[in-house]
């Protein structure tokens, strides 16, 4: 399996929690090395645009407040089978439906608040990881 990249942002609520020390802990331990991070607050508008596939989904304008609500912690991460192997590190996007260890099993407070993103396709990390960080901000 080739080595590839995937993105990830800890959510406002992991965040103001105080959790995003334990949550790359995590991520480190799964294998993952992180290529960017940094610390960033997102406006409406910018929640909005990353989100915009949602746009037209119930839960829209809730996600997109709750993604602007407070800082969030974007990264870039490298490991052979990054995508499917990161998406199976965080458990499903509802944590009462997550697996036991897993970051949203740990972490998340609810449907919405689940504490943590992971892109769903290698063309959308490549998206969402020029969203967040300039090519002179990645090695
Ligand atoms: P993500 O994109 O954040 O990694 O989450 P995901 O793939 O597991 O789930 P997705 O369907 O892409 O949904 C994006 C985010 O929207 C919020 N959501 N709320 N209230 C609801 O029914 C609902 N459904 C989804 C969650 O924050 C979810 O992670
Ligand atoms: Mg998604």
């Amino acid at each position: 399996m080739a080595t590839n990249r995937t993105f990830t942002m800890i959510k406002p609520d992991a965040v103001a929690d105080g959790n995003s020390g334990a949550i790359i802990k995590m991520i480190e331990e799964a294998g993952f090395k992180v290529i960017a991070m940094k610390k960033t607050l997102l406006t409406p508008a910018q929640a909005g645009k990353f989100y915009e596939v949602h746009a037209e989904r119930p839960f829209y304008a809730d996600l997109c407040e709750y993604m602007s609500s407070g800082p969030i912690v974007p990264m870039i991460l490298e490991k052979e089978n990054a995508v499917l192997d990161f998406r199976t590190l965080i458990g499903a996007t509802d944590p009462a439906k997550a697996d036991e260890g897993t970051i949203r099993k740990i972490f998340a407070k609810s449907l919405s608040a689940n504490a943590i993103h992971g892109s769903d396709s290698d063309e959308n990390a490549a998206i969402e990881g020029a969203f967040f960080f300039a090519t002179t901000e990645q090695y």
